[in-house]
């Protein structure tokens, strides 16, 4: 199935627009497992005494709050590392990056929207002159307008510091629209919200895998939040992904690196003065 998808042209969709719609992007058996390991979540979280409700995000309990999902269930790892997915956050901000945060919010009738804002501006200061971020969103149920799909603000990604972010953001905003196992690639600098709910009896299941370059903090420290026998079974890939390698912070290299440009065409090199 992903064969057929044109990744150059999606990638040109990011750039222009700041996101693309990637419709039917996972199997119906991936789509399966992915929405029952929310509703395990959900049911450890209750069981457990875990809150869903985040007050300081949502306007009422109708928002169900799952965090760092890829320490809840390996159905996530999968999702991060989808072909599709990574091609898109490759093209658009570069081969350096690390997972960030996986979150879920379940919408039930009844909830409203959070605060618009933009990722990028929650981990980066301003300017944002590049996406240096990316959220690919997992659309785990048909998301659409009235069952509080997640609404952008056209343009939002030219707007480089807090002064160019106009007051009407809601009213500006456009709500995603895509069925069941497609997701939603949008760049860091994209203003964004969850819509309201004003369903009778739909839920709006979306997970929202953020990557951002790799000298960005992360927002989750996943060795703190992933069981130690589960981290013991990720390969290393995984393990780069999560931030979890022994090193961090390498790539970009510099001045100190004694490789020689065009060896490792990845590495940026400093000229030596003197
Ligand atoms: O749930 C949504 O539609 C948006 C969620 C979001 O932007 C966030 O959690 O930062």
């Amino acid at each position: 199935m992903e064969l057929a998808i044109d990744l150059e042209s999606l990638a040109q969709g990011i750039a222009r627009d700041g996101f693309v719609v990637v419709p039917n992007v996972i199997s119906e058996e991936l789509l399966e497992r992915a929405q029952t390991a929310i509703e395990r979540i959900i049911e450890t979280m209750r069981a457990e005494g875990i809150d869903t409700f985040s007050e300081s995000l949502d306007p009422n309990e109708a928002n169900l709050r799952l965090y760092h999902l890829a320490a809840w269930d390996p159905v996530f790892i999968e999702l991060l590392r989808h072909p599709v997915a990574r091609a898109l956050v490759e093209a658009t901000i570069g081969p350096h990056w690390l997972v960030s945060n996986f979150t879920a919010n379940v919408a039930l009738p009844g909830s409203g929207s959070m605060n618009v804002h933009s990722d990028q501006a929650l981990v980066v200061p301003p300017p944002w002159t590049e996406p240096w971020a990316i959220n690919v969103i997992w659309c785990l149920d048909d998301v659409h307008e009235a069952n509080g799909a997640t609404r952008y603000v056209p343009g939002s990604q030219h707007w480089a510091r807090f002064e160019d972010v106009p007051g009407d953001l809601l009213a500006r905003s456009v709500a995603f629209s895509a069925v069941a196992g497609s997701f939603v690639a949008m760049e860091g600098r994209v203003w964004h919200t969850s819509g309201a709910n004003v369903t009778k009896d739909e839920r709006r299941a979306m997970a929202f895998a953020y990557y951002t370059r790799d000298f960005i903090r992360p927002q989750v420290n996943w060795a703190m939040v992933m069981p130690p026998e589960d981290q013991a079974g990720l390969d290393d890939e995984a393990r780069r992904m999560l931030g979890m390698s022994v090193m961090g912070n390498i790539s970009i290299g510099g001045a100190l690196t004694r490789m020689r440009e065009g060896r490792r065409p990845d590495l940026r090199i400093a000229p030596l003065r003197g």
